[in-house]
C-alpha cells in the first residue's frame, strides 16, 4: 500500500519487483547504446556514481555546467529511446501516488557499487516543477537521505530496497536529498550493485 513519507512524497514498496526482469533487460538495452560513465562535475569532481540516460532528454555535465540535452555528447546521437516498460512503470507509479498525467521526457540511470554515494543536492533544472520525479530502486539496498528545501534543515533517512518506487512531488519536489555510501553485499538478480532509475518531466507541458 502507498505510504506518504513526507508532504507530496509517496513510497510504493516493492511496486517494481514484479517487473524486475523486464526492467533489468531494458537497462541493459540502454547501456549497450549509451554506456554508463562517471560524470565530472563543473567543479572538477568525478562522481562515484556512474550514470547514463534515455528518452528525449538526458543529463549532461561539463565545464559549461549542468543541463538537459537531446544528444549524448560522446556519440553526438540522440539518447536511446525510453523502453516501453520504463514508461509504463513510471506512469503507473505516478498515478498510484496521486499524480495524474505524468509524461516523463528524461530518464536517468544511476549505478552504485559498494562505497559509491551521492551528496546532498536539489534537482531544480526541470522546467515544470509541478510534475513529480519517480525513482525506482533495483539491486542492493541503499540508505536514502532527504531533508527540506533548506540545505541545513533536518533530514530523514529511508532504506530503499529492490523494487521500491518513490514518487517525489508537491512540497517534496525541491527537497535536498542524497544517498549514503553503498554497503557491500550481493543481490541475486542484480549482483554487487544498486541501480536507480529516475523519471523526470523536463519540458513544460501544455
Ligand atoms: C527527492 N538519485 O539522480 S533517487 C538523482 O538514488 C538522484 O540515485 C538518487 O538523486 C539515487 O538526482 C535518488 C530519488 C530522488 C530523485 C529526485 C528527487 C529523490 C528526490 C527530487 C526531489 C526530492
Ligand atoms: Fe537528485
Amino acid at each position: 500500500a502507498p505510504q506518504t513519507i513526507a508532504p507530496g512524497a509517496v513510497l510504493l514498496p516493492g511496486l517494481a519487483r514484479a517487473w524486475d526482469d523486464a526492467l533489468l533487460h531494458a537497462v541493459d538495452t540502454v547501456l549497450s547504446q549509451s554506456p554508463l560513465q562517471h560524470l565530472v562535475t563543473p567543479g572538477g569532481y568525478t562522481m562515484s556514481v556512474a550514470s547514463t540516460c534515455c528518452g528525449p532528454l538526458g543529463w549532461v555535465s561539463d565545464a559549461q555546467g549542468y543541463r538537459y540535452g537531446a544528444l549524448d555528447p560522446r556519440s553526438g546521437q540522440p539518447w536511446p529511446a525510453m523502453p516501453p516498460v520504463f514508461m509504463e512503470l513510471a506512469q503507473a507509479a505516478a498515478t498510484q501516488a496521486g499524480y495524474s498525467g505524468f509524461q516523463p521526457d528524461a530518464c536517468l540511470i544511476n549505478e552504485y557499487v559498494p562505497g559509491a554515494r551521492l551528496s546532498l543536492h536539489q534537482d531544480k533544472d526541470e522546467k515544470d516543477l509541478r510534475a513529480p520525479i519517480v525513482s525506482v530502486s533495483l539491486g542492493l539496498p541503499a540508505i536514502f537521505q532527504f531533508g527540506t528545501t533548506q540545505r541545513n534543515g533536518p533530514t530523514q533517512r529511508l532504506r530503499l530496497v529492490h523494487g521500491d518506487v518513490v514518487v517525489w512531488g508537491g512540497p517534496s519536489r525541491l527537497a535536498f536529498h542524497g544517498v549514503l555510501p553503498l554497503a557491500d553485499g550481493h543481490h541475486a538478480r542484480v549482483g554487487r550493485k544498486r541501480i536507480n532509475v529516475t523519471f523526470r518531466q523536463v519540458r513544460p507541458k501544455r
